[in-house]
Parts: structure tokens; C-alpha cells; sequence
């Protein structure tokens, strides 16, 4: 069969990373070592055994508790250098990365520590091996408003190396609209806007992510196939979703991969695209998630081409960058 090797060989976009759930087992340990922090896990077979997840909020736990190791510049640094390295080796030519800056400050750790090693690692990858790369700050959704206007305060002084905000964590009980406000003024900013919505929520919730942040990419937004008015817009207005195959399986979104309806999402004329989510944990790099949901659920050359083809679409790079993908 020559498709895995279309998949693998095919340019791509990367547009749904977190870039903490690309911190590896090993590399925990040896951060912890590094920053003299003792871990609740004797092994990093102990601690991968810890990666069997039931729902969303069952990894939500592991994954804050992983990423308290960050601590310093250099950490950030190093995880982003260490992903980007391993998306090009996936053919991914430009990757845009969601960071939760609350998840390191409300531990003492500076916005700007976070930001900068970050991007310090975006510029050094672009220079060696030619990826591109954005920076875009997540929302956790969990936390309040306030909370998150006193982050996008935070991130003010460095405005220019985020491209846009995103709004992850929890979805359920968290509603997009309990952050229009925040979004509205993002959008002032002129800030790009996505949003985690339809992921285990509901179909009000990518309406609401659409109608009261006004995103212009829904990430994850599986949910939508049970609105035949929202699956419409969806393919009317090109509104791209992020589709993360093996997070849906290992979070029991799909319970068998072959029940995945990224095949629905694509035959209704939807610009979806295959993304990792946070591989470290779910159990594969972007070229993993498009191996094994083609394979478990038919999808044709047509359906390879049309997925790279909506990630390059879907991306916030400009003209410029578009052009020399063509
Ligand atoms: C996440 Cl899979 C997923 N969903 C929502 N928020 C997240 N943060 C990191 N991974
Ligand atoms: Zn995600």
C-alpha cells in the first residue's frame, strides 16, 4: 500500500499542537532532575502507565501536573526546539503552537520566561532547518475572566510574537461566551482568534465560539455533525476545523478509531485538517494521527490531498509564505 507513504512524504501544516503536550516522559524526568524537583513517579514506564485516560479531564489532570517541570527560559526552549525538530521530520513546513501561560504563571513562573524561550526556539528552528512557526496564547477556560484579562494584560509587552489566542481546558460547564469579552478585545488587538469547541461539548458550543468570539478556525469541532445547520456554515464560510484523530480516540471521543467521522467532516465539503493535539500523551506525531485514522477509516488519496491542501488554507501564515507553498 502506497498511501502511509503519501502521508508521510506530503507537505503539511501544523495547526492544533500544544506545545506542553509535547513534553515527553523522558524529558520530564530529566527537567525534574535538571530543576532539582522531585516527581510522584519512580520511572518513565511508571509514568506513561499513568497515561490511560478516561474523558478529557482525566488527561487535563496528568497533563498540568507534567507541565509544573517548566520553570525557566531554557525549559521552554528546549521543548519547542525538541517539537520542532520532530514535526520536520513529519514534513510539517509550518506549525502554529498554543501555549497556557496560566498554567505557568499561577506557579511564579513569568509570562515573559514562557514567551521568550518559545519564540527564541521558533527563530533558531526557522534559521536551521527552515520550519515556520507561531506562537498562539491559550485561554484555559476553566479559570475565570478576570484570570484572563490579566494574562492578555501580561502578554501586552510582547504582543508581536503571538499571532493570535486561542480558549482550551475544560469545555463542559465552560461555555465560549464566558470570554466574549476578552476575545472582543483581542480582536481589537488584531490578534488571530480560534477556540476548542464541539470537542466533548455540544454543537451551542462552536456556535457560540463562531457568533460570540467570532473564531476563524474551531478546534477539534467533531461535534458538529449533529447539527445539520452548523455542518452548513461550516462548509459555506470555510471555517477550518483542527481535527485531532488519536486525541478523540485516547480520550474516548471515538471509543474505536474506526467510529472517527473525519470522513463525514470532509464529504460534507468542511475544511478539516489531521493534527496531533498533544502527542507525548495520546501516542503519536502528526504523521501518526494520519497513518492510523486512513487506515482505520478508508480515507482515499483525495481525502490526503484535500487535508494538506485545507492546512495550508486554514493557517495564519501570510501571502508571502502561501505563495511559496504553491
Ligand atoms: C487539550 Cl485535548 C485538549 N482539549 C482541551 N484543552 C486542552 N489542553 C491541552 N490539550
Ligand atoms: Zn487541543
Amino acid at each position: 500500500e502506497r498511501l502511509p507513504g503519501l502521508l508521510r512524504a506530503m507537505p503539511k501544516a501544523e495547526l492544533h499542537i500544544h506545545i506542553e503536550g509535547t513534553l515527553e516522559p523522558e524529558m520530564i524526568f530529566a527537567l525534574a532532575q535538571r530543576n532539582g524537583l522531585r516527581l510522584p513517579y519512580a520511572s518513565v514506564q511508571e509514568l506513561r502507565s499513568a497515561y490511560a485516560f478516561s474523558n478529557l479531564q482525566s488527561f487535563l489532570d496528568v497533563y498540568y501536573a507534567g507541565a509544573s517541570v517548566l520553570l525557566h527560559e531554557q525549559d521552554f526552549y528546549d521543548l519547542a526546539r525538541a517539537y520542532l525538530a520532530r514535526a520536520a521530520r513529519d514534513k510539517v513546513l509550518h506549525a502554529e503552537i498554543f501555549f497556557d501561560p496560566q498554567t505557568h504563571t499561577a506557579r511564579g513562573v513569568a509570562m515573559e520566561t514562557v514567551v521568550n524561550g518559545l519564540h527564541r526556539a521558533c527563530a533558531d528552528a526557522r534559521t536551521e532547518s527552515g520550519i515556520s512557526a507561531a506562537l498562539i496564547l491559550c485561554f484555559l477556560r476553566h479559570l475565570s475572566e478576570a484570570s484572563a484579562f490579566e494574562t492578555l494584560e501580561q502578554a501586552g509587552p510582547l504582543r508581536d510574537r503571538i499571532v493570535g489566542v486561542g480558549l482550551d481546558s475544560s469545555e463542559q460547564g465552560h461555555p465560549p461566551e464566558k470570554f466574549a469579552r476578552v476575545f472582543a478585545r483581542c480582536r481589537e488587538l488584531g490578534l488571530r482568534l480560534v477556540a476548542h469547541a464541539g470537542e466533548e461539548g455540544p454543537p451551542a458550543y462552536i456556535w457560540g465560539a463562531l457568533d460570540a468570539l467570532k473564531v476563524e478556525r474551531i478546534d477539534h469541532g467533531v461535534q458538529a455533525v449533529h447539527d445539520a445547520a452548523l455542518m452548513r456554515r461550516l462548509a459555506q464560510e470555510r471555517i477550518a476545523l483542527t481535527v485531532c484523530p488519536l486525541s478523540n480516540h485516547r480520550l474516548r471521543v471515538f471509543p474505536e478509531l474506526a467510529q472517527h467521522n473525519l470522513r463525514q467532516l470532509l464529504d460534507a465539503g468542511l475544511a478539516a485538517t489531521v493534527n496531533s493535539d498533544d502527542p507525548a500523551y495520546f501516542g503519536g506525531y502528526v504523521n501518526e494521527n494520519f497513518t492510523q485514522v486512513f487506515a482505520a477509516t478508508g480515507l482515499t488519496v483525495r481525502h490526503a490531498y484535500q487535508l494538506a491542501f485545507n492546512s495550508f488554507e486554514a493557517s495564519f501564515a501570510g501571502t508571502a509564505e502561501k505563495r511559496a507553498w504553491e
